[in-house]
């Protein structure tokens, strides 16, 4: 009942009052997270599934490459009105005159797409692009491109475009919901301050939930807890949102099935494998003739992020190395190789 009082004390009582809270006797006064909210919001237990993988979809397990586009396929078959799933690209002639097919745009080893999500209001809607096969283009819609996992090992680094796509799922056109289950609504939005004031009521070993050593700052409980869900619905019928988890498809499957494995974080002594998959003795780059179809560690791959041509090596090359690994058995490898510059989708990732 406590959550449910709140609202009214916080309302009729004098600040003062606040800080002396029922049953707190000890040195440090203040309410656990549970006294004030939802046991979902306070254990951070999300609203969405229930069907699936729970762990994963709770955001306490990663999602591999399966799951993760499994996942979304199954969002957009329930959500037709604004998601729209794509396994890629279809080809065309590009931007810059150049013919490309489906095929362009798949990995090197696994030969994977870069799954994404076309996300606008009435997304079957608009114009029709025979480039990307999408619908839901609109003139009057800013472009919006999110792109997760240039670094095959950051596995988090999908995991959050993930949980940004479960959020706008499943809140997008919603009435206001009380999010944080303390009988008000909409009453703290995103912006990293606790507006309501709640995150202050905690003990204070609560209130840096998140561990950055700032109390009651973005990212801890009772800080944007209760966000408006009519901003999430007009966010998306005002935008067209490019989602791409998963850029390195190839990297991200070869690092946590061959190069180091499921509990990398635990035993990967050689942390991860960064790049895409590309072969790079088969490219001129090296004289040396890939032998065999498998991944030469010691030579293969273009670092994604350092591959964009704008500024590419800029200045003098100090983004990034001109050369692979030592494209030999045991040679070490060069982790943050760049990849040739020549203006076209040099390294089969989709991005130029
Ligand atoms: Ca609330
Ligand atoms: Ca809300
Ligand atoms: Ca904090
Ligand atoms: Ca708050």
């Amino acid at each position: 009942m406590t959550a449910m009082l709140l609202p009214l004390l916080l309302s009729l009582v004098a600040p003062t009052a606040l800080l002396a809270p029922v049953g707190a006797q000890d040195a440090d006064p203040g309410y656990a997270p549970e006294d004030i909210w939802s046991e979902e919001y306070a254990f951070q237990i999300f609203p969405w599934g229930p069907h699936g993988n729970f762990e994963q979809l709770q955001f306490r397990e990663y999602h591999d490459y399966f799951s993760m586009k499994q996942r979304m396929q199954t969002l957009a078959a329930y959500y037709p009105d604004f998601l729209q799933y794509h396994e890629g690209l279809l080809g065309g002639v590009n931007a810059r005159g150049d013919e490309m097919t489906s095929e362009d745009y798949e990995g090197w080893f696994y030969k994977h797409s870069s799954p994404w999500m076309k996300i606008t209001g009435n997304v079957q809607g608009g114009d029709y692009n025979d480039f990307n096969d999408d619908d839901g283009n609109y003139a009057d819609r800013p472009d919006v491109m999110l792109v997760g996992n240039h670094h095959a090992r950051e596995w988090m680094s999908y995991e959050v475009p993930m949980f940004f796509l479960e959020t706008i799922a499943y809140y997008y056109g919603k009435a206001g919901i009380d999010n944080d289950g303390d009988g008000l609504v909409d009453e703290d939005g995103w912006d990293g301050i606790d507006n309501d004031g709640d995150c202050l009521l905690l003990n204070a070993t609560n209130q840096d939930s998140n561990g950055d050593g700032t109390p009651c700052g973005p990212g801890d409980l009772g800080v944007d807890e209760d966000f408006s869900e009519q901003f999430i619905t007009d966010l998306v019928n005002t935008r067209e949102i490019y989602l791409i988890p998963m850029l390195n498809t190839d990297g991200n499957r070869y690092d946590r099935e061959e190069y180091c494995g499921e509990t990398a974080w635990e035993n990967c002594y050689r942390s991860g494998w960064r790049k895409n998959l590309r072969d790079n003795t088969v490219t001129g780059v090296t004289p040396i003739p890939d032998v065999d179809e498998e991944v030469d560690e010691g030579c293969d791959g273009v670092d994604l992020n350092r591959n964009y041509q704008f500024e590419w090596g800029a200045p003098l090359g100090a983004t990034g190395p001109l050369f692979p690994g030592m494209c030999y058995a045991d040679g070490a490898n060069n982790d943050v190789y760049n990849g040739p510059v020549n203006y076209e989708d040099n390294d089969d990732d989709g991005l130029v």
